[in-house]
């Protein structure tokens, strides 16, 4: 038995332990599924250690000690937007335009262009929400993107980028993704899915595109044969039974489609937006959070922490709490998490940074590209900076 099957078996001996919770202990251990009453029960009930255990438990069974990682940037066409959603900081800006930007087309691509040579394999793109960004834009976008470099991958927009520009250049959903697709997109990022259930969604992202819509037009991609993330955010107004509302369709259609690539929950931080005055959620309740989403995606093969939102010391502990996944270097190119109040002012990583990050937690850190292919195994890997610096011996690391 393993070390971590050994600390589920104590779990089931823990006469403490309520039988639901030993029950759904024993699933874990057999990968059985669990059902969303017991999803709502790990919300209401589930303790730290114990979802701890039984999601690291899933996390090394699939992955091992390996951490994924990436090298990235991010374009954020525009911080203007002419939704309302109450969570963002970008949604003031519609009423101080001039305050805000919005790149032309030249000016993307030579945001772009400063990476040549840089070692990065992924573009992710998303922004606001603005009507000279349409289909015309993007898919000239996205072609001048791939005629300049062909390797790079290009993650972009959301259903409710999608939804907007498909209904104001009247393209059904399956021409504008196929469209989309011929132009050079090449996956999608997670974004927009908030929270599906429409008492939550219609309070917080009013007037952008329902939930049924965010999952249909991610369902006609992964027709296309393409793949994609998720998201929630989570962490506000919402109470525990929308989470798992919000899991369980996700979890519905990943069995229909197997389309979806990651799961990312995104921590509702409260910075200059119209939810300030609601209170950010605990790191306690941000990892019980992480670990039930590993726990109920059972279809899913990565929860990804992403660390200009949730921090690097978080980032490390939610190694140990279902994460195996922290996302990539960014070098300080998105100001979402930082406009919004994330202790990471300007997100840069450098690949030392995040796999030394990785390192000096017991994990293996494995340079992925956007599809999870391995460029680079970093287990052994010994940086010119670190044989010079011989001032810190790390602790081992007791597992
Ligand atoms: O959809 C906006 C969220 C998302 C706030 O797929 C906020 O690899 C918290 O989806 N507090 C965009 N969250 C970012 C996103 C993403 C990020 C990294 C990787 C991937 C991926 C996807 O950011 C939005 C919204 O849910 N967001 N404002 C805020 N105040
Ligand atoms: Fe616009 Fe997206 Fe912000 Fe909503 S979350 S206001 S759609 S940028």
């Amino acid at each position: 038995m393993t070390l971590t099957a050994r600390r589920i078996d104590h779990i089931l001996q823990d006469k403490t332990l309520s039988a639901p919770l030993q029950a759904i202990a024993e699933k874990i251990l057999n990968d059985e599924r669990i059902t969303p009453e017991e999803g709502q029960l790990l919300f209401e009930k589930g303790e730290l250690g114990y979802l701890g255990a039984l999601a690291n438990y899933q996390r090394e069974k699939r992955h091992g000690n390996r951490t994924y990682f990436n090298r990235n940037f991010h374009v954020e066409p525009t911080n203007v937007c002419l939704y309302t959603c109450t969570f963002c900081s970008y949604s003031r800006l519609i009423k101080k335009r001039e305050e805000g930007w919005e790149y032309s087309l030249e000016d993307i691509l030579d945001i772009v262009k400063k990476y040549d040579g840089e070692p990065v394999t992924e573009v992710h793109i998303v922004g606001g929400v603005l009507p000279q960004y349409d289909v015309k834009f993007y898919t000239e976008l996205f072609k001048a993107i791939k005629k300049h470099r062909p390797d790079l991958h290009v993650k972009a927009l959301t259903p409710v980028e999608y939804h907007y520009i498909f209904k104001k250049d009247k393209v059904t959903y399956e021409e504008g993704m196929r469209i989309m697709k011929e132009a050079g997109l090449d996956s999608m990022p997670g974004g927009g899915a908030e929270i599906f259930h429409p008492e939550i969604r219609d309070q917080i992202a009013g007037g952008k595109c329902s939930g049924e819509q965010w999952l249909r037009i991610h369902e006609i991609w992964h027709e296309l044969g393409m793949r994609s993330n998720a998201t929630m955010l989570y962490g506000h107004i919402e109470r525990f039974e929308h989470r798992i509302d919000h899991l369980e369709k996700l979890r519905q259609l990943q069995d229909k489609t197997g389309g979806f690539q990651t799961f990312i929950p995104l921590k509702f931080r409260n910075q200059d937006n119209q939810m300030s005055h609601v209170p950010e959620s605990t790191v306690v309740e941000d990892m019980r959070n992480y670990a039930i989403s590993r726990l109920y995606l059972d279809n899913f093969d990565h929860i990804k922490a992403y660390w200009p939102m949730i921090g690097r010391n978080v980032a490390q502990m939610l190694l140990s709490f279902g994460v195996d996944d922290i996302d990539g270097t960014i070098d300080d190119t998105t100001k979402i998490y930082s406009m919004a109040g994330s202790e990471e002012q300007t997100p840069a990583m450098s690949t030392r940074d995040l796999v030394n990050l990785i390192r000096r937690v017991g994990r293996e850190p494995i340079e992925r590209d956007t599809l999870y292919n391995v460029i680079q195994d970093y287990t052994d890997h010994v940086f010119e900076e670190d044989e010079q610096f011989k001032g810190y011996t790390a602790l081992p690391v007791v597992n």
